[in-house]
């Protein structure tokens, strides 16, 4: 718990009354942040504003509006620590935050002030915001929907702290060459960051590898852990401010640094490089983000990092406990598990209570089970996290020896509820014994969590009946389900300011923390003069688009297009291939003469995705979309009916520009494996219309919008399974389906490459003779629907009526709703008054 300057007692033989005094910030006036900005300017920046560069203006701001939250953030931790309410310790492997300038500007209030004084000083705010490097210390859904939480933690008035790494390196840097996926190096903090303090002061040592061994302490047998080295841990804190609250939570990211920076022994040996080889191996575990978001490779880096973040996390907690009762920390902390990433923490606290703490096993045990809970994000088995034993032993071997005895003890109880039954007994125990001795990490988590959520009620059924159906059973009580949701501060407020200013205007302030008051807006589907409005929003939010992608990569949005929008991470579940089969599909119509240019609807489909670098596959599709793209943006014959447009570099500054001006928001993943997805919700609540599979969250969105207002395609989970069941034969589908087979064999021609048919014929033959995502199995049902979405989109009125409809019926998918769920339904805490 993070307490960088609580007053709690004014400083000893202070005098000055000012000393003596709460913190308080710059005046909220336009002079009082004109001062503030031109005190940085000067005395942080050491420059005049005549003599200022751009970076020196932007620091100097942002430094100034930091400067309105600190006091903020200084009376909040007084605050929180004062009320001895329950803390939330988020521990996540990643939070991608996206820019932080104008969210900290909107929760501060400070907007309007600050556009004035900036304008008073001769500087267009615009000019600032750009400035700005967005910190991508995250993948995808699980980092985004980590900073989503903690932003309406801030704003709900609940004590939190989200804990994590301070990568140095965030997820790669997208550039195409020749249509293909570079990765650059993402060196955010070049220029450094002003919303960062570090603490050295606070650092915590995290020691790795050695061995264990056991002594005798007065009759007592107990084990400690001889460690062979370590690192230090320095937490660097960063606001995380309430939307018009006047809190300010905690993100405190770890960064490793050596413990002892330079061995000047061997330097004087001369074996220079060895004399900081120490230093670098230390420092390299918080160097970078590992860009994968579904298949672990199992790095011993990774675990590093893991292990790092959490012990100096935990120790950071313990540290506070009240007179170091480890008997208070349930009802002191709760610590939630973002995914199995973290869970290393479980054997971590049980070392802390049992060796350094001497308490007994099971009331170790039995704290231990009440600290921690569990989010699983996923459902594709290779996802699932396992560490080698031969390797967890080697870096931790005191942990695996914690480990071993949960198990044991595990598999006691479950040995007296069925016997000694050797299947179910193998298939429970952390340890798998195939194809190599590895720790299950989501089997522990389970174990140990006093509760294990899913993130959509499709998703969390499914944990109960296929990837958990044993600890479904055995703990009944333990699986809830609590469904993701996003924040509207900066998906809505701040991503469509246009669209914000016309729903208070029909219903007032207080939605922006109320998300389900969206529902007053039903009524005004009804109004035409509304969805005029609503549908020039709509236009404007393309123009925008239009001139930020025109800027960033020499695009262009064709006037009057249906913008269809696929914004994710590139994986072969999510079914990017089925977009571009229907793209293809369309260009294979009119190139054919089949089908008048004139009779298709005109579209630009946009794509946004980053694929892991090691994931082959992936890497080829987004090759595939950039040469389809090439040929059919340069095909006379469409007449400029259809746009293929694939920025690179998606992330969240991209998002929150192509959101606000979708029409058509694509979630097409294969029922059964996206476990929620949160783009799906961040296009309704900005009035793009979905078509999508009863996949996820789509499922609820869908149930809440209604039939008619849904593009429903595609297989349901238990259809998909009956069909796998049956025995899948994707050739059956390319064979009976004439446009399929001709779309297929359009791009097995070499049509998009040149005439060369080797370059994607791997693509064409996973399709013809794997498909595991079943993308021929549901061709037919998607262009079907992508026919309804055409005839629906001719009639204007009836489609904003729609769009004004999705946003008012998924005011339910704001994060603030989850973190309701999260509070009363597992972590058992409050705001604090
Ligand atoms: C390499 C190991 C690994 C495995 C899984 C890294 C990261 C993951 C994440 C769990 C993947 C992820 O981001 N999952 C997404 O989480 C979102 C938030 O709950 C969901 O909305 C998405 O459906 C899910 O794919």
């Amino acid at each position: 718990m993070p307490e960088n300057d609580i007053t709690p007692a004014p400083a000893t033989g202070a005098t000055h009354p000012l000393a003596l005094a709460p913190v308080a910030g710059p005046a909220s006036s336009v002079d009082g942040f004109v001062r503030q900005f031109l005190r940085n300017l000067n005395y942080e920046r050491g420059v005049t504003l005549s003599a200022s560069n751009v970076a020196d203006r932007y620091f100097a701001f942002a430094m100034t509006v930091r400067d309105y939250l600190m006091a903020r953030w200084l009376e909040d931790l007084r605050r929180q620590l004062a009320s001895k309410a329950k803390v939330v310790c988020y521990l996540s492997a990643e939070y991608l935050l996206g820019r932080q300038l104008d969210n900290n500007l909107l929760a501060s209030g400070l907007t309007d002030i600050a556009t004035e004084a900036m304008a008073a000083c001769g500087i267009d705010i615009y000019e600032l915001r750009e400035q700005e490097v967005e910190p991508g210390l995250g993948n995808g859904g699980l980092g985004r929907l980590a900073a989503c939480f903690i932003d309406s933690l801030a704003t709900m008035g609940v004590a939190n702290v989200g804990y994590g790494i301070r990568y140095e390196y965030g997820i790669f840097r997208q550039t195409f060459e020749d249509g293909q996926q570079v990765e650059q190096p993402d060196s955010w903090l070049t220029m450094g960051s002003p919303w960062e303090f570090p603490h050295p002061e606070f650092a915590q040592d995290v020691r790795f590898g050695g061995h264990t061994e056991t002594y005798d302490d007065d009759g007592v047998t107990r084990s400690r852990w001889i460690p062979a080295w370590g690192v230090k841990a320095v937490p660097y804190n960063y606001m995380v401010p309430g939307y018009l609250n006047g809190r300010v939570n905690t993100l405190r990211l770890w960064r490793a640094k050596a413990t002892n920076a330079f061995d000047l022994r061997i330097f004087n040996s001369g074996d220079f490089e060895e004399a900081v080889r120490s230093q670098t191996y230390a420092e390299n575990i918080s160097q970078v983000l590992y860009p994968e978001d579904s298949t672990p490779q199992g790095k011993e880096l990774r675990l590093q990092q893991q292990y790092f973040f959490v012990a100096a996390s935990i120790a950071d907690v313990v540290r506070l406990l009240p007179n170091g009762d480890p008997s208070t920390l349930p009802d002191r902390v709760i610590f939630q598990l973002n995914d199995t990433h973290p869970v290393i923490a479980v054997p971590e606290l049980m070392r802390v209570l049992v060796d350094d703490m001497h308490l007994e096993w099971d009331a170790a045990w039995e704290i231990t089970q009440k600290c921690f809970a569990y989010t699983c994000h996923t459902l594709l088995p290779e996802a699932l996290e396992v560490w080698s034993v031969e390797l967890l032993g080697r870096l931790l071997p005191r942990h695996l020896e914690i480990i071993y005895r949960i198990n044991e003890e595990f598999l006691d109880r479950v040995r007296e509820r069925y016997g000694d039954d050797l299947m179910r007994l193998r298939d429970m125990s952390i340890i798998a014994e195939f194809p190599e001795r590895s720790v299950r990490m989501a089997y522990l988590a389970t174990i140990a969590g006093a509760k294990v959520n899913g993130v959509a009620e499709l998703h969390s059924q499914l944990l109960r009946d296929k990837v958990l159906p044993q600890f479904s059973e055995f703990f009944p009580d333990k699986f809830i389900n609590v469904t993701n949701g996003i924040t509207p501060r900066r998906f809505i407020k701040l991503a469509n300011p246009g669209l914000s200013d016309l729903i208070t205007e029909a219903i007032g302030t207080g939605w922006l923390t109320d998300l389900e008051r969206l529902r007053e807006l039903e009524s005004y589907a009804e109004n035409p003069d509304f969805r005029t409005a609503f549908a020039e929003v709509k236009a404007a939010n393309k123009r925008h688009l239009n001139d930020v992608l025109r800027a960033r990569d020499g695009f262009e949005i064709a006037d009057g297009h249906m913008v269809d929008v696929m914004v994710k991470r590139l994986h072969e579940y999510k079914r990017q291939m089925l977009k571009l089969l229907h793209i293809v599909t369309l260009y294979e119509g009119i190139t054919s003469g089949r089908v008048a240019a004139a009779d298709v609807t005109p579209r630009t489909f946009v794509f946004g995705a980053k694929a892991a670098p090691g994931y082959v596959m992936a890497k080829r599709i987004i090759h595939l979309i950039n040469a389809v793209g090439k040929v059919v943006n340069a095909d006379p014959r469409v007449e400029g009916r259809l746009g293929v447009l694939f920025p690179p570099n998606y992330n969240v500054t991209l998002a929150e520009r192509l959101i606000p001006a979708a029409d058509l928001s694509e979630q097409i993943s294969l029922a059964g494996k996206e476990a929620s997805g949160t783009g799906n919700m961040k296009f309704a609540l900005n009035g793009a219309l979905t078509i999508g599979t009863d996949d996820g969250a789509n499922v609820e969105i869908r149930e809440l919008v209604g039939d008619d207002h849904f593009f429903l395609f595609g297989q349901s989970e238990p259809e998909v399974e009956a069909l796998w069941a049956r025995g899948y034969r994707p050739a059956d589908f390319y064979q009976a389906d004439d446009s399929l087979r001709r779309a297929i064999d359009l791009i097995a021609s070499g049509a998009f490459s040149g005439g060369d048919a080797s370059v994607f014929e791997p693509i064409v033959s996973n399709l013809l003779y794997d498909d595991r995502f079943m993308v021929l199995a549901d061709y037919s049902s998607y262009l079907q629907a992508q026919e309804r979405v055409d005839a629906a989109y001719a009639d204007t009125e009836s489609w904003t009526r729609s769009a004004i409809l999705n946003v008012a019926r998924t005011g339910y998918f704001s994060s603030d709703r989850s973190m309701r769920d999260y509070l009363d339904r597992i972590w058992r805490a409050e705001p604090v008054r």
